[in-house]
């Protein structure tokens, strides 16, 4: 069956979360639904609060623009929009366009049957995005403990905040975090090349079946973790990777307020060595 086909067969009304029929339509190929007006809507706004953001000045230049979050001073308040008013009003239609992103998934997937693991994988990124500019900033008081919205200017955030921590690197949750990052990068890699290797053969000889592939692996390493499994591995891996993540920023501040290095002295406390 052609994709066209498919695709006709299977664009039926229904499975929507939220007002019906309303917007259960599509626009050429893609599928419209309340929350892809939702969507469409909060993007359209930050975008624009953006660049009205960026207007006020001082610069243009794509990669020094930045809108910061408000002074620490305004505490959990709401601030003057050119004072970091416009950074609260930003993270609001950001969140606002993620969940709706997610809540489109989550549609479409019922729609098709389909089960939910796409909008729950994608929520995992958008928690990491709301540990560090709504969780953590509650946990410490001030909105300004968010981070800036500009290219080279939330990099600055991120190194001056893993320097206050003095080696971030010492975070126990951020070497668990970073761990499981590297590990989704070898296993995408050792699965892409596996189905590479098997399904797209040289001119004229025949596509691998799936035995050929668990039997490389079994070869190699005397296991297969199979066709099911390694899809599982991979999403386990990455999910983890983000939720560690969050996990990570969320104990630097609220949990955790010396240097990282200075954790490990758990060990040397340990009264065996007394
Ligand atoms: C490839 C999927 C496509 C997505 C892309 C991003 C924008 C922003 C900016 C209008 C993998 C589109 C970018 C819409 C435009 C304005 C103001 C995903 C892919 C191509 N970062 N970060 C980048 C974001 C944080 C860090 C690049 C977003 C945290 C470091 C891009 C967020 C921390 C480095 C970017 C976010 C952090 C980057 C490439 C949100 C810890 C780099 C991103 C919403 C997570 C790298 C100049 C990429 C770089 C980079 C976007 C959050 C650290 C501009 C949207 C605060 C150390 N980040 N980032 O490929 O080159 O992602 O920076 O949370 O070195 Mg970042
Ligand atoms: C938050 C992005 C969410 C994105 C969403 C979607 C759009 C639409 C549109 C394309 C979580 C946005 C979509 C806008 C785009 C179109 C059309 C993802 C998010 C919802 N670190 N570190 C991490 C490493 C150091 C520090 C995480 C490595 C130093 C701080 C990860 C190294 C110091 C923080 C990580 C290293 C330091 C982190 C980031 C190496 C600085 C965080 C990944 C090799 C001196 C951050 C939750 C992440 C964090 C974080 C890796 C070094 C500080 C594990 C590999 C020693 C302060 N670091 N780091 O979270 O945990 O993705 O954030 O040296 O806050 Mg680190």
């Amino acid at each position: 069956m052609s994709m066209l086909s498919f695709e006709k067969r299977y664009r039926v009304r229904g499975g929507t979360l939220i007002g019906g029929d309303l917007f259960d339509f599509w626009v050429g190929p893609f599928y419209v639904g309340f929350f892809g007006v939702l969507t469409a809507f909060f993007a359209l706004l930050g975008t624009l609060l953006i660049v009205w953001g960026a207007a006020m000045g001082p610069t243009w230049n794509i990669w020094q623009i930045s809108i910061n979050p408000p002074d620490l001073s305004y505490g959990l308040g709401f601030a003057p929009l050119a004072e970091g008013g416009l950074w609260q009003m930003i993270t609001i239609c950001a969140l606002g366009a993620f969940v709706s992103w997610a809540l489109r998934q989550a549609e479409i997937a019922r729609k098709l049957g389909m089960g939910l693991h796409i909008p729950i994988a994608f929520s995992v990124a958008v928690f990491a995005y709301f540990t560090l500019v709504v969780i953590r900033p509650v946990l410490l008081g001030a909105w300004g403990h968010g981070f800036p919205y500009g290219i080279m200017s939330h990099l600055d955030w991120v190194s001056n905040t893993g320097y206050q921590f003095l080696h971030f690197h010492y975070n126990p949750a951020h070497m668990l975090a970073i761990a499981f990052f590297f590990t989704t990068a070898l296993a995408l890699s050792l699965h892409g090349g596996l189905i590479l290797s098997a399904t797209n053969p040289k001119k004229g000889e025949p596509v691998k079946t799936p035995e050929y592939e668990d039997t490389f692996f079994r070869d190699v390493v005397g296991y297969s973790i199979g066709a099911l499994g390694i899809h599982r591995l991979g999403l386990f891996l990455a999910l983890s990777a983000a939720f560690w993540s969050a996990v990570c920023i969320v104990i630097s501040g609220p949990f955790w307020t010396q240097s990282w290095p200075e954790w490990w002295n758990w060990w040397l406390d340990l009264p065996i060595w007394a």
